[in-house]
């Protein structure tokens, strides 16, 4: 270990989970991070850390992660690490001769999740797509909360307009299949979600937690309410109708749709959909009069009722409650947070369907095909079948559904490149894997995770160790879209993709807002930085539009800044044709025959969810030993009354329409009978690294299935799916 005098502190977001912690961490004279520590002088998460933010030195330097670009020799399987160059060579040699051959359609683009957290996911990968020119992207999104972006496009014609609960000042939430406890929150951005709900309760406020589990999130609430998974949306109309029927309506927004709102709650009565629900109607009847005399209130409804066959429909009943009680747009209830980068500048409003996917007809959703539908796309012959992958930071085969046909369908591409830090079950498909920079060595602002935090923040994090003479990930990707469309890629050749990508950027966005004569006031050591500045000062804070706010006031306020609580902001936020919230857009009204049609449909015996787990990151950090073990295993929790009734013993077979599974079992009384629970992100036993693959666990995804999706939003279905269970 390096003397103490050598060893130097540094400020950063944490970038492992949405809620934007900021760590204090301790580097020694060789760059190796020592120490982790909440920063307490963060303004925002005030010392706040969870026990993956703590891993974060292990993670960073993880000896399995890949280090240097691989190329796989397809006849043996086996990695031979190459030269940056001569990747990128070999790239730009194989992937546009594909192209050539089969087409634009025949290329497609995989996304995963930690896009969401950096800088090269948010500014630079939309541009690598652009330069692809295919309609097959996919991405985690229609994995997860691709409901709720097609929910608040159609209520308020903007996908990006998502209502977060104001959590900080609420007197009553109403959670729905959510766990932030151990998620630490999603779509809503709000370090320390746990003390910030045990706030909530010292003030005298009331948390009602909605779940098929007990989960530590409902063992700290008010009241806990077990639903029978996948009947949100039944529940929710149920509200809505004694919302309308007892009169308890409190409209305070501009809005149209409200007598149709009220037509299509009008079968969803609580002694009807009491059954389908499990939930007496009596209670339901309750926690619509006790939304509607609360001072203020929220409903917030997360992965739990997405990833659900009415997912849709789900979302847009949370915002339609918010709205109908009052709440909506107001102190207390849900709100739309500022950002203080401008994102895309959206003018027309939203829809979905623009296109269809090739083989099953699906609509696109922001421009992306379901993924639900990315295996039918590899495999499925005829022209515009995709034969030449991109993926960047994802794992599709542990967390697409019917994973185990996505495994299948990558391993007959022509070919396959990924930008990933570990070869995983998905990237050792690939033929060429780019490593991104350790995550110290990488730049960081939230882009995306502060449009939806609980208060309004801004803060910036420069790399703190040096690259050496390896590129940034934001020069990886911008070199591997000039290399994929055979645009001259290399210094040898006088290209600079990214740069050249910035200027582009950042001219157009000058002279859109007439501001060309100012590009040489732009501050930052890159043009990386250049561009954040540009977004921040053109922002609602930025000094170029009346505030204060650029890269430097965020470089001088390294624990970053308070912007303030949140503020109402309609109709501003609104980009709907009638400039008002639609509280029945036609499109979910026209799903609501679906969700009728099943309304007196039994629930299988027996049904599957997912969970989350305090100590696991979706699929990619069961390498870091601190984390592992302990209830950080690959357990199907199950009801003692459903082992007993099954006749189980500690495994079992689990059987779906998709595929069959043994796991180990893990009796609990917090699970309610005839429902279990398996985390997805496990099944490692194909991996090279040590850790993950002693503590492999099985792929919940081999037993989702690809074939059932919530419709309007193309979303992929993850609770509820019917299964059979036998003794191992
Ligand atoms: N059954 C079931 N399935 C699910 C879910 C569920 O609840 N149940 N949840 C769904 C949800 S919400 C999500 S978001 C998806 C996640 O799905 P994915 O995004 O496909 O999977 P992850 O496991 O998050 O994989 C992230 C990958 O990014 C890599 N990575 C990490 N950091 C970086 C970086 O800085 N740069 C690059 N280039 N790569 C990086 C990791 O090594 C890892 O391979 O899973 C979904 N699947
Ligand atoms: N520690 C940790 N944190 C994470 C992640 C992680 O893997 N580990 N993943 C990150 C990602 S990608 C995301 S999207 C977020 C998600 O964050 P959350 O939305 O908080 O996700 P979960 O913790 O899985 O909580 C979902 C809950 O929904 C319940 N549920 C399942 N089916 C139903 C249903 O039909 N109805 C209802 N009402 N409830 C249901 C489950 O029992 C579970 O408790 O977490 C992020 N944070
Ligand atoms: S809660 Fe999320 S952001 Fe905070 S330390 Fe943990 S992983 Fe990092
Ligand atoms: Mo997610």
């Amino acid at each position: 270990m390096a003397p103490i005098t050598q060893s130097r502190t540094h400020l950063r977001t944490c970038p492992l989970c949405e809620a934007v912690c900021g760590l204090e961490l301790t580097l020694d004279a060789d760059d190796h991070v020592v120490a982790v520590r909440g920063d307490q002088n963060d303004p925002f998460s005030n010392g706040f850390l969870c026990p993956k933010g703590a891993s974060f030195g292990q993670l960073d330097e993880d000896p399995d992660r890949v280090t240097e670009p691989l190329v796989r020799d397809r006849a043996t399987d086996t990695w031979r690490r190459v030269s940056w160059d001569d990747a990128f060579d070999y790239i730009a040699e194989q992937f546009p001769a594909v192209v050539a051959e089969y087409g634009k359609q025949s290329a497609g683009a995989y996304l995963g999740n930690p896009n969401a957290h950096t800088v090269a996911g948010m500014l630079y990968v939309p541009m690598l797509l652009r330069a692809l020119g295919t309609k097959n992207i996919f991405s985690a999104t229609t994995a997860d909360q691709m409901p709720k972006q097609v929910a608040s496009g159609l209520m308020f014609g903007d996908p990006m307009a998502v209502p977060v609960p104001d959590l900080d000042r609420t007197d009553y939430l109403l959670m729905l299949g959510a766990n932030p406890l151990e998620s630490n929150g999603s779509l809503c951005t709000a370090p320390n979600f746990p003390g910030r709900l045990k706030a909530l309760r010292r003030r005298g406020g009331r948390l009602v937690v909605v779940d098929p589990r007990v989960t530590r999130t409902a063992k700290i609430a008010d009241e806990h309410l077990f639903i029978q998974p996948g009947s949100d949306a039944y529940l929710l109309f149920g509200i809505v109708h004694t919302l309308f029927a007892e009169h308890l309506l409190d409209l305070r927004i501009e809005a149209t749709g409200l007598d149709e709102l009220r037509a299509a709650a009008a079968p969803f009565d609580p002694p009807t959909v009491a059954a389908r629900t499990g939930i007496p109607a009596s209670t339901i009847e309750r926690l619509a009069r006790e939304l509607a005399a609360a001072p203020t209130a929220a409903v917030y409804a997360r992965i739990g009722t997405c990833t659900a066959e009415f997912g849709t429909i789900t979302q847009w009943l949370v915002d339609a409650i918010n709205a109908l009680t009052g709440n909506l747009d107001s102190p207390g209830g849900a709100m739309f947070a500022t950002a203080a980068a401008l994102g895309i500048v959206r003018t027309k409003p939203f829809r979905t369907g623009r296109w269809t996917s090739r083989v099953r007809a699906l609509p696109e959703a922001m421009g992306e095909l379901p993924v639900a539908t990315l295996a039918d796309e590899i495999l499925t012959p005829g022209e515009g079948r995709i034969r030449a992958l991109v993926t960047v930071a994802g794992n599709p085969v542990l967390s697409a559904p019917s994973g185990a046909r996505l495994d299948t369908a990558l391993a007959q591409l022509d070919f396959m490149v990924s930008v990933d830090r570990y070869v995983n079950e998905t990237t050792r498909h690939a033929d060429v894997i780019l490593p991104p920079p350790r995550p110290t060595q990488s730049p960081h602002y939230d882009f995306a995770l502060l449009r939806f935090a609980v208060r309004n923040y801004a803060r910036y994090s420069r790399p703190l160790v040096p690259l050496g003479d390896r590129p940034s990930e934001a020069a990886v990707v911008a070199r591997l879209a000039a290399a994929l469309t055979g645009a001259p890629h290399s210094a040898a050749d006088g290209a600079d993709p990214m740069a050249a990508a910035d200027e582009l950027v950042i001219m157009g966005l000058l002279q859109k807002m007439q501001l060309a004569d100012r590009r040489d006031e732009l501050l930052g050591e890159d043009t990386t930085e250049q561009r954040i500045d540009l977004m921040l000062r053109i922002g609602p804070y930025g000094d170029w539009n009346g505030g204060t706010l650029n890269l430097r006031t965020l470089l001088d306020n390294p624990h970053g800044i308070d912007l303030g609580p949140l503020q109402p902001r309609l109709p501003d936020v609104l980009l709907t044709t009638s400039a008002r919230v639609d509280l029945a857009p036609q499109q979910l009204l026209d799903d609501v025959s679906r969700l009728r049609s099943q309304l007196t449909t039994v629930a299988p015996e027996m049904v599957l969810i997912g969970r989350r787990q305090l100590r696991s990151n979706n699929s990619w950090m069961h390498n870091i030993e601190p984390l592992m073990g302990g209830s950080n295993r690959c357990t199907l929790q199950i009801n003692p009354a459903d082992v007993a009734r099954l006749g189980l013993g500690d495994r079992a077979v689990v059987k779906s329409a998709a595929g069959t599974l043994t796991v180990a079992l893990e009796p609990t009384e917090t699970i309610m009978p005839g429902v279990v629970s398996l985390p997805h992100g496990w099944g490692h036993s194909q991996l090279t690294h040590t850790v993950a693959r002693a503590h492999a666990g099985v792929n919940a995804n081999v037993l989702t299935d690809d074939s059932v999706l919530d419709v309007p939003s193309g979303n992929a279905v993850f609770n509820g799916v019917p299964i059979t269970l036998v003794p191992a």
